[in-house]
Parts: structure tokens; sequence; C-alpha cells
């Protein structure tokens, strides 16, 4: 009995050290960026503390929103799939396994038709493909984003974003995407009412 007792003060101290260490990863991250703009970024996380954090799409200290990649069980996809965020939201995408990009439907990418807002930036990540490559935007404008992974379109590796007020720029029809994309942008009301859709498949 006192050897398992030992045992758990070991573990739990283990863990401490690891959320100390992620902790400290995070904060030297978080170069906090401009909150009256749109930008893009690309930079390598540092590594291995990073790699613990697993924030699920939840708002990290920073504010911060995490949307994951994934190659696995033959899909691509990200989890979540679909966030509702406040405008300024900073939106942090990680590369876990696989290569993907993320990038908005914009005719600046690859001539995709228009499924952000008006007066919002495009955005293209380019191809990520080092596990826990990461790439942020920040997102001031209202309304429904579209984006899709230029690699996976067809397959069906979408998203979804909800800035504030969706009415402000509703979602469009999905009829005119490719192979499984419309199946995979979840419900404006969803995203709304749930805040975080996970990836389900
Ligand atoms: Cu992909």
């Amino acid at each position: 009995m006192k050897h398992i007792h030992r045992h758990i003060m070991v573990l739990s101290g283990t863990i401490l050290l690891i959320l100390f260490v992620a902790a400290c990863g995070d904060v030297s991250e978080s170069a906090a960026p401009d909150p009256g703009s749109t930008e893009s970024s690309v930079h390598e996380s540092s590594g291995q503390a990073f790699a613990e954090t697993d924030t699920e799409g939840e708002a990290e200290d920073d504010g911060v929103v995490v949307i994951e990649m994934f190659t696995r069980g033959g899909a691509q996809y990200n989890d979540p799939i679909g966030v509702h965020v406040e405008p300024g939201t900073t939106i942090r995408f990680v590369n876990r396994t696989g290569t993907h990009t993320a990038t908005a439907y914009h005719p600046n990418n690859r001539n995709k038709s228009q499924r952000i807002p008006d007066n919002a930036e495009p955005w293209d990540s380019g191809v990520l493909s080092g596990r826990n490559t990461e790439f942020e935007i920040t997102l001031t404008v209202e309304g429904v984003y579209d984006y899709l992974c230029t690699l996976h379109e067809a397959q069906g590796h979408v998203g979804r974003i909800v800035v504030g007020d969706p009415n402000v720029f509703p979602a469009l029809p999905t009829g005119n995407l490719p192979g499984r994309a419309p199946d995979f942008l979840p419900p404006v009301g969803e995203i709304v009412s749930r805040g975080v859709v996970p990836f389900e498949g």
C-alpha cells in the first residue's frame, strides 16, 4: 500500500512537471498578433512540450483557439471541424499527422469561390507537413468562414468557423463544392449552439 502511494506521488510529480513545461512553452509561443487586423504567420513549434497539450478546440489561456489537423484511419480531417468565436479571436491550426493546408475559400486561393465575409482577408497556410507545424490567423470580421485543405478537399477535409454574428455574412449553399466537401461543413446553427463541433467521422 505504502509502495503504491509513493508511486502515485512520483506520477503526479511527473504530470505537474509536464504541465509546467507545457505552460512555459505556451507563454513563449504567444507572441500576440495585432488584434486590429487579419494576420497570418507560419512557424514551427518548438516541440515536445506542445505535444502534451490537447486543447480540442477550447480556448487556451491566451485565448487562442486550436484546430488540429489529422490523417488518421484513412481520413483527413480537422478537429474540431466547427468553432464559434468572438471577433478578434486567433485561430491556431496545428498539423498533427499527415500533410495538409488551411486555406480560405476565396478567388485569391486557386480561384476557389468566396465563402468568407466580403471584408475579411483570405488566408492560405501553404503546405504544413511537419508534425506540430502551426499556422495562425486572427479573424475580426463577423460572419461565416469556410476553409479547405487544398490536398484533400474532395475527400471532405474542410472546416467552418463562425465569428460573432453569423447573419453578417451567412453560410453559402454547399451544392457546388466537390466530392464529400459538403458533407463535412457543420450547420451554422449547430456550431453556434455547441460552440465547438468535434470531428465525428
Ligand atoms: Cu488535408
